[in-house]
């Protein structure tokens, strides 16, 4: 068993494994750059080391520094939030060769995931549906071109090392193949050093449906639902929900058990997400993130667990404390994310908080590192808070949102805030008819 756990992160999601790590009973490491010595992270933690200069590159993704402080507080484990070295395998490692624990998956896993040509060949031979296009990756413009001609236009050209949006080109005809094909080689070779490519059928207005796993790594795993996160601004989720308010009880209990016998099959450990675009009722795969996510807690809001809890219990080599059959939906959970960011271009805003004020009462759950004179740095995520209801149902859910906004105090900066007073004003966020496209155009229509 764990006594000590370092968590290699700041901000919001440090104090989240913080608080999993005190009502286990389990002691917990800070580490900070200078620019963080006044952060929460390091006043809630039991104790903090400093490790390293202001910069991310030269502090939370210093792999030496991080080890040395495990090494100098006695840390057995290292939990790393999302982000940063969350998905690393060589980081994993490392961490393994030093005799400590990774709390998440293992080197290998996230390997094969984080090349997406890999991931979907494995998820392919796994039974899990995907988006029609190349069989593997797409040597040169003239194998391009006859795929094109195969499945149809309009197709996409990815990276294989890309994800998150980096590395992608729509061709709409086959004359658009050329510049597409040879744009995406260019940025994945410029951006991740890998310039191979896979072609898919693109798909036009799809939803962006994840379904949350986790697996113990002993052939056990489970599904934990859907979360839809089709609001999204240049790859940047904005507003998230579950369960997904186009997803029948049906299409959940199908979809969610691919999920989960896939991920047992490969003996994953730990939480998983399985990225879809959903579309005229079928599920297509694109990506599975190897890490806890940002929006992991409408997912706890309705099944009333604490994922974080459950992948320390994982690392410890104990059981889930949960079957599928103990799993069942309660309600439905809203989450916004609050960036330090200036509206309508989403510049970034950091600066002194004058005031902060968080909401609360039944079913509002706000996760922020922010406090009452905090300044926030100007050299990470702006990311400062995440605001999560949880209702009977859906409309429920978004009343509550209203009213916890207008609880909400963040003064002396910009934030996104205002965007979901607006947000909550439109039909289409009522009735939950919005596609990945959606906020995109609202945004253009709204703000120019
Ligand atoms: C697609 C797609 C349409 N068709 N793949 C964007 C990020 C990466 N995770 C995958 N992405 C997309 N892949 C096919 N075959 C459209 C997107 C996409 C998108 C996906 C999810 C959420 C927002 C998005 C915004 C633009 C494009």
């Amino acid at each position: 068993m764990f006594n000590k756990i370092l968590i290699a992160n700041r901000g919001e999601i440090a104090l989240r494994v913080i608080r999993a790590c005190r009502e286990m009973g389990i002691q917990s490491v800070a580490v900070h750059s200078t620019a963080d010595a006044d952060a929460m992270h390091v006043r809630m933690a039991d104790e903090s080391v400093c490790i390293g200069p202001a910069a991310g590159t030269d502090s939370y993704l210093s792999m030496p520094a991080i080890i040395s402080a495990c090494e100098i507080t006695g840390a057995q484990a290292i939990h790393p939030g999302y982000g940063f070295l969350s998905e690393n395998a060589r980081f994993v490692q490392i961490v393994e060769d030093h005799g400590l624990t990774f709390i998440g998956p293992t080197a290998e896993h996230i390997r094969i995931m984080g090349d997406k040509i890999t991931a979907k060949d494995t998820m392919k031979a796994l039974g899990v549906p995907c988006v029609p296009g190349s069989d593997g990756g797409v040597p040169t413009l003239e194998d391009a071109k006859r795929i094109g001609a195969e499945i149809g236009y309009p197709v996409i050209i990815k990276a294989t090392a890309g994800g998150g949006g980096r590395g992608m080109k729509v061709a709409q005809t086959a004359a658009q193949m050329e510049q597409a094909f040879m744009t995406a080689r260019a940025e994945g070779k410029a951006a991740f050093g890998n310039d191979e490519v896979y072609i898919e059928k693109y798909l036009t207005t799809p939803r962006h449906i994840e379904i949350q796993v986790f697996g113990d790594g002993k052939g056990n795993a489970v599904h934990l639902g859907e979360r839809d996160c089709s609001l999204q601004r240049r790859h940047q989720k904005v507003f998230e929900e579950a369960p997904g308010p186009c997803i029948t009880p049906e299409e959940r209990a199908r979809i969610g058990k691919i999920c989960s016998d896939a991920v047992a099959k490969i003996n994953y450990i730990g939480a998983g997400t399985i990225e879809f675009l959903y579309e005229n009722g079928e599920f297509y795969f694109i990506e599975m993130n190897t890490r806890l996510q940002v929006e992991h807690p409408v997912t706890e809001a309705i099944f009333g667990v604490d994922l974080v809890r459950e992948q320390i219990r994982v690392a410890e080599g104990l059981p889930m404390s949960f079957t599928q059959d103990d799993l069942t939906i309660n309600g439905h959970a809203i989450e916004v994310r609050i960036n330090a960011e200036r509206l309508p271009n989403f510049s970034p805003c950091p600066g002194k908080i004058t005031a902060f004020h968080a909401p609360g009462g039944l079913g509002v759950r706000m996760d922020s590192a922010l406090y009452t004179g905090y300044s926030i740095p100007p050299y990470y995520d702006s990311l400062i808070g995440k605001l999560i209801v949880h209702g009977r149902d859906r409309n429920e859910a978004l009343a509550r949102l209203q009213r916890a906004l207008s609880e909400l105090i963040v003064d002396g900066i910009d934030t996104t805030v205002p965007l979901f007073h607006h947000l909550l004003q439109e039909p289409d966020i009522h009735s939950g008819q919005y596609n990945i496209h959606w906020l995109e155009h609202w945004l253009e229509q709204k703000f120019g």
